[in-house]
């Protein structure tokens, strides 16, 4: 199976390469696309740079392009839920997109027209990341993430968007990774460890969390490649 790996920053895949070793390279729209054989499928590897637009460029060409047959998202998020330390990993049982906004029309928030406000991930693979991590004795959350063109680094903000969304964690590129998949019809999976809690802390824990928690989400998603078709 060709499989996608994809992640916003340098940073969150920079581990997933690592862990290859071998592969090769070639440059389309704007990005590199990393080509390797893994645990008996073939990857394509990308880093889109941030936010909705980078990353749905990315993922649309990983598809269209290079024929991605599933795509796993890897990478760090903000946490919301009090329950979510830095280093925490969760899965994305649903996404929406917090700064979408034409409620002067009387839609709510996230919602645009023959479209919805959430956007679900494939639960096959949901159920096989929740045994790979009973198998790992890691602890996996799950819920609800919050995507928009906005690093949150405000209490109030956050605060919205959990309320609005019933948001667990928030991110720059998971919905519009999501809506692209979902538009093709190709299974997804979003995947985050915690870099910060969006608050007013947040762009100092994220520059000192980014690498060592981008590595802990990495490492699950290589456990993922793994157990995918067994
Ligand atoms: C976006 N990513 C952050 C990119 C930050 C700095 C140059 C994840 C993320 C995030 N996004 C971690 N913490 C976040 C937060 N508090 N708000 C938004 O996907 C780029």
């Amino acid at each position: 199976m060709k499989i996608a790996i994809m992640g916003a920053m340098r940073e969150e895949i920079d581990p997933i390469l690592a862990a290859l070793g071998e592969y090769t390279s070639e440059e389309h729209a704007g990005n590199v696309f990393y080509s390797a054989q893994y645990a008996g499928h073939e990857l394509v590897i990308a880093y889109s740079k941030i936010g909705k637009v980078f990353s749905a460029i990315t993922a649309s060409v990983m598809i269209e392009r290079f024929g991605a047959q599933a795509l796993l998202f890897s990478g760090v998020a903000g946490g919301i839920g009090k329950e979510l330390k830095i280093g925490d990993l969760i899965m994305a049982s649903a996404l929406c997109q917090h700064d979408v906004d034409i409620t002067a029309f009387g839609h709510p928030y996230g919602f645009i027209p023959e479209g919805s406000v959430m956007i679900e991930t494939d639960s096959d693979l949901r159920s096989l990341a929740a045994e790979i991590a009973v198998d790992m004795g890691v602890e996996l959350y799950e819920g609800i993430i919050a995507t928009g063109d906005q690093f949150v680094a405000s209490s109030e903000r956050k605060a919205w968007i959990e309320k609005t969304f019933n948001a667990d964690a928030l991110e720059m590129e998971g919905a519009s990774v999501a809506c692209v998949c979902h538009n093709f019809s190709i299974p997804f999976f979003v995947l985050r460890a915690i870099s910060d809690t969006a608050d007013g802390e947040a762009g100092i824990d994220f520059d000192a969390f980014l690498q060592s928690s981008a590595q802990v989400s990495a490492k699950f998603i290589l456990e993922m490649v793994k157990r995918i078709g067994d």
